[in-house]
């Protein structure tokens, strides 16, 4: 549908009746040219502060690569945000582990996983994908490979982390928890002035997980998808779901096939469900959430129940959107 049309089935017939965040929202791209400008948006509503400074950034000249590079940085150097970077929860041996992966227009990948005493595991993923023959390292070979870069090492663990660690000891039940206090991983996409796209998506993955347990989150297709011609898609929650369903490149490829962002992140969320429907696995405690971006600026995401949300940055402002879901 054409921007005008779209206006005149709200019954608003003067462009810019809505604002460019409302017709994001609605599926619609922010310029009927489908000259979207330089965006961005992010999972939860920490991508507020991430989303702007990646949109600023473009507004100076930076790239898609470098405004997405820079946004996910902010939420790893805090250390209140407990479950990226910097204070992310520990595994269940109280080892912070990460998880991240970086993706270009081209289709340059880089990922680290399992990745021990880094805070910019998003810079890490980039530095695989630009100096290393590879596309992915693990573990303590991503460890060496940092600082063999230059990366600086420290301790991730911070003492509130490692007080629930201690707290969770006690019992040691491993449970996934949805919307762990309303946020979880960051996963971000960039659309630049140039109409190039880019991803990232980082984390500590699921807390109190068992040592060397690697998520969606640096999986290029299930935590993080992009093709310069079509679109991009990012993921967060339920990661083992999200893998086993090859989330993003999922969504991805329903945009590819025709389908709105919007209506790409529902079928995607309702292929988990029907894997779980088809396992006969319960799916009571768990949460899966995908947004996506098309190259003429047009967003969505879903996510399979309530508490997700995510921020989407245009040139009218940022707006923090709640994510529609599957099931009550
Ligand atoms: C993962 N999707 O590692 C990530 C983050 C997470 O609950 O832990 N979500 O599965």
């Amino acid at each position: 549908m054409k921007r005008s049309d779209f206006l005149k089935t709200l019954g608003l017939g003067a462009v810019g009746a809505l604002t460019s965040n409302q017709l994001l929202a609605a599926g619609q791209p922010v310029a009927s040219d489908g000259a979207a400008g330089a965006m961005s948006i992010g999972t939860w509503p920490f991508a507020e502060h991430t989303t702007r400074a990646a949109l600023e950034a473009m507004k100076k000249g930076a790239n898609a690569l470098d405004a997405v590079e820079l946004g996910v940085k902010i939420c790893e150097a805090d250390p209140r945000e407990r479950s990226v970077g910097l204070g992310g929860r520990p595994d269940r041996d109280g080892r912070v582990t990460l998880d991240a992966c970086i993706m270009d227009h081209l289709g340059n990948i880089g990922s680290v996983a399992a990745c021990e005493q880094v805070v910019h595991v998003s810079s890490l993923a980039r530095a695989v994908m630009e100096r290393t023959p590879h596309v992915m390292l693990v573990g303590d070979g991503a460890t060496q490979f940092a600082r063999e870069q230059g990366f600086p090492m420290q301790n991730l663990l911070v003492s509130e982390s490692e007080a629930e660690w201690k707290k969770w000891l006690e019992k040691s039940e491993y449970k996934a928890i949805p919307n762990v206090e309303n946020h979880d991983t960051i996963g971000q996409l960039t659309l630049d002035s140039e109409g190039r796209l880019a991803g990232c998506c980082t984390t500590s993955g699921m807390a109190f997980k068992m040592h060397g347990r690697v998520g969606d989150s640096p999986i290029i297709g299930a935590g993080l998808y992009v093709d310069g011609e079509v679109g991009a898609a990012t993921a967060t929650g339920h990661g083992e779901e999200v893998i086993r369903t090859v989330g993003s490149f999922r969504v991805v490829a329903a945009m590819k096939a025709g389908k709105s962002p919007q209506r790409a992140c529902e079928d995607a969320v309702r292929e988990i469900h029907r894997f779980f429907v088809r396992r006969g696995k319960p799916w009571a405690d768990t949460q899966i959430g995908f947004i996506a971006m098309d190259v003429q600026g047009r967003v969505g995401g879903f996510a399979l129940r309530p508490g997700f949300s995510y921020a989407v940055a245009t040139k009218d402002g940022v707006e923090v959107l709640p994510g529609p879901f599957m099931i009550a």
